[in-house]
């Protein structure tokens, strides 16, 4: 199984890679407002490549329930600084977690080379384009609404089939407008628009997203449904959970995965994949 982003080819047939969380935001949930300092957000960037991440997503709008939408210019002021070092400083593979197309597109002239778009696709009509155009990795996740909506009500008649239409969708719309396929990873987007039970369901049919053979990215990482079943009230206490998740969810055929505690989940994976893989 192959991912192809704009400058580099990850093999995800036996192996899972990490993608690790850089939220340049004040609100975001559990890392909110520690790296607004690009200083501190590049360290803490470099810090995640040391312990084993292959990826690390750059987001500068909060995605958290009930978030305001920022505006461009000072998502652009937020996360620009912050690629820019860090491709200095790294041949990571740097993913710009946006929904707007000119944030993406500024993204990756300065050295990004994968775009994830929480919309997937719906939020902006040029984001496809973009993509398309500049050959980076484009990751579609499900969304219900926007986040200043998404968690009132959320209802689904069948949770997995209705997102995996949705993702389905999306990547038919991405190759119309001219993305490679081999470009394109999607994600059921974990507690964007779900309930606890929503999120669990779609954990048990994991497998059920492997849309056209494309890798399946996971988002858990000290999300809330952890806390309200464990009880846990501080997001670092769910990294225990969320590492146990990984494990799972590598088993049922995840391949990247979406990360703040970077070096436990390499070491699942790593794990898993000598019960699965034998060399
Ligand atoms: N979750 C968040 C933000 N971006 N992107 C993808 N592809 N999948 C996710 O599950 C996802 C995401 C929200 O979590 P955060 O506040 O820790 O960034």
């Amino acid at each position: 199984m192959i991912w192809r982003t704009r400058n580099r080819t990850f093999d995800l047939t036996t192996r899972g890679v990490i993608m690790g969380v850089l939220n340049i935001t004040p609100d975001s949930f559990s890392d909110g407002g520690r790296f607004l300092d690009p200083a501190v957000a590049v360290e803490t960037g470099l810090q995640m490549v040391a312990d084993g991440a292959e990826i690390l997503d750059i987001g500068g709008e909060s995605t958290r329930p009930g978030a305001v939408p920022v505006g461009t210019d000072e998502e652009l002021r937020r996360i620009l600084p912050v690629i820019r070092q860090l491709r200095e400083a790294s041949r990571v593979a740097i993913s710009i977690d946006t929904m707007k197309a000119s944030v993406a597109a500024a993204a990756v002239d300065a050295g990004a080379e994968i775009i994830n778009d929480i919309s997937g696709l719906r939020a902006d009509p040029g984001m496809a384009g973009v993509a398309a155009r500049t050959g980076a990795g484009l990751v579609l996740m499900h969304m219900r609404g926007t986040p200043r909506t998404m968690q009132i009500r959320p209802e689904y008649r069948d949770v997995t089939a209705e997102i995996a239409a949705s993702l389905t969708a999306a990547c038919d719309e991405a190759a119309r407008a001219g993305v490679n396929s081999e470009c394109i990873a999607v994600d059921p987007g974990i507690g964007f628009g779900k309930t606890m039970e929503h999120n669990l369901t779609l954990l048990r049919s994991l497998p059920r997203f492997q849309i056209h053979g494309r890798p399946v990215l996971l988002g858990v990482s000290r999300k809330s449904f952890l806390g309200r079943i464990l009880g846990l009230t501080d997001p670092v206490a769910r990294d225990v959970p969320t590492t146990a998740i990984t494990a799972w969810a590598r088993q049922h055929g995840v391949r990247i995965f979406r990360i703040h505690a970077v070096r436990d989940n390499v070491h699942a994976l790593r794990m898993m994949e000598a019960i699965l893989e034998p060399e």
